[in-house]
C-alpha cells in the first residue's frame, strides 16, 4: 500500500546505524583473519547479539542456524566477515518474513486500535499514520481520542488530525470505553472508513490500564462484530529487550495483530525487534525513526536486515 510513495520514507539504514555498528564491529574484530568458526568465536558473536538486544532465544536460534548452514556451505575466510554478516541477514530476514508487515485495510469500517505504555509513541505513530493514510487514500479517517486520563493527550491528536484532515472525534465521557462505543456509532453514521484509536499509556495502576484496554476491544467487536482491523501495540524502541514484557502483558489480554516500535533512531538496541517478532509471533508493522511524518517508516524485513548487517 505504501509501496508508491517508498521514496518519501526516511532511509532506515541510515537510521540505524547506531545499532548495526555494534554488531559489525564485534563480528570484524571476532573473526578478523580467521580461516574458520571455532566455538570461541561462536561464543563471542552470540553475547555480540545479546549485547544489541536480541534475545537470548532468538541469538541462540541464529547462532544455531548459521552453524547448520555452514555443515554445507563453505566458510569463505577471504572476506569472513562480510561472509558471516550476510549469513546472519539472511537468518534475520527470513525470521523477519514470517510474518506479514503490510497494514491491513477493507472495504468496509476499519478500526485500528493502538496500544502500549504511556510515552512509548501512540499518539505520534497515529498523527504519522493519519497523514501518511490521507497522502495515500482518499478514505475517510477518523482519529479517536479515547486517552482521557490526560487533557493534553486529547489536545495533541486534536492537533494532527488537523495536519492530516480527518475527522476528530473527542468527548467529555470520562470513561475511554463509552467514548469508543460513541465514536463507532458515530462513524457508521457518517460512513468513515477508517477509525483510528488512541488510548491511555497509564491508569492508576497496571491492572486498570489492562482492564479499559479489553473493554475497549469488548465495544470494538460488539458494535462493528469483528475484533479490530488492525490492533497495534507501541513498543518504546529505548527501552529494548525490557518492553518485551509488555507484549506479554498485553498479548495475553488483547489481540495484538502486530506492533509498531519507535525511537529507533536514538537507541542502539534496535535488535530486540527480531526477538518481538520471533518470541512472540507478531509481525512489525511499522518502526519509528524520528519525529517527522517521514520517519515512520513501514517495515521492510528485507531493509531492515540491510540495514543492521550490511
Ligand atoms: N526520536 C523519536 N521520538 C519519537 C518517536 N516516536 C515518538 N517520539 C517522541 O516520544 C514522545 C512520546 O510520544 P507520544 O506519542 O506522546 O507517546 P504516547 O504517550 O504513547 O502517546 C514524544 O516526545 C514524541 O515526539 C520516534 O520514532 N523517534
Ligand atoms: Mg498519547
Amino acid at each position: 500500500m505504501f509501496k508508491k510513495i517508498k521514496s518519501f520514507f526516511s532511509s532506515v539504514k541510515q537510521k540505524l546505524v547506531k545499532s548495526s555498528t555494534n554488531i559489525k564491529q564485534t563480528v570484524s574484530v571476532v573473526l578478523g583473519d580467521k580461516i574458520e568458526i571455532d566455538e570461541e568465536s561462536y561464543e563471542k558473536i552470540t553475547d555480540a547479539l545479546i549485547l544489541s538486544d536480541i534475545s537470548i532465544q532468538t541469538s541462540e536460534k541464529l547462532i544455531k542456524k548459521i552453524k547448520d548452514r555452514l555443515k554445507s556451505e563453505k566458510f569463505d575466510s577471504d572476506s569472513s566477515e562480510e561472509f558471516f554478516l550476510t549469513l546472519i541477514n539472511d537468518e534475520v530476514t527470513k525470521i523477519l518474513e514470517m510474518r506479514d508487515s503490510e497494514l491491513l485495510l477493507k472495504d468496509e469500517l476499519n478500526v485500528i486500535l493502538f496500544s502500549g505504555v504511556n510515552g512509548s509513541g501512540k499518539t505520534t505513530s497515529i498523527g504519522k499514520l493519519s497523514l501518511l493514510l490521507s497522502k495515500i487514500t482518499n478514505k475517510k479517517i477518523m482519529l479517536v481520542a479515547a486517552d482521557t486520563f490526560r487533557a493534553a493527550a486529547v489536545d495533541q491528536l486534536r492537533i494532527w488530525s488537523e495536519r492530516s484532515n480527518s475527522i476528530f472525534f473527542s468527548s467529555d465521557q470520562k470513561d475511554p470505553a463509552s467514548v469508543v462505543f460513541s465514536a463507532l456509532d458515530f462513524a457508521i453514521d457518517k460512513k468513515v472508513d477508517i477509525v483510528i484509536i488512541d488510548t491511555a499509556g497509564r491508569l492508576s495502576n497496571n491492572s486498570d490500564l489492562m482492564s479499559q484496554i479489553s473493554k475497549i476491544e469488548k465495544i470494538i467487536i460488539s458494535k462493528t462484530n469483528k475484533p479490530p482491523t488492525e490492533s497495534l501495540l507501541v513498543l518504546d524502541g529505548t527501552s529494548g529487550q525490557n518492553s518485551l514484557s509488555q507484549v506479554k502483558k498485553f498479548q495475553e489480554t488483547i489481540g495484538l495483530t502486530g506492533v509498531v516500535i519507535t525511537k529507533l533512531d536514538s537507541t542502539s538496541k534496535a535488535g530486540f525487534a527480531i526477538s518481538v517478532s520471533n518470541d512472540y509471533d507478531l509481525p512489525i508493522k511499522f518502526i519509528g525513526v524520528g519525529e517527522k511524518i517521514e520517519d515512520m517508516i513501514p517495515f521492510d524485513a528485507k531493509e531492515f536486515g540491510d540495514a543492521l548487517f550490511k
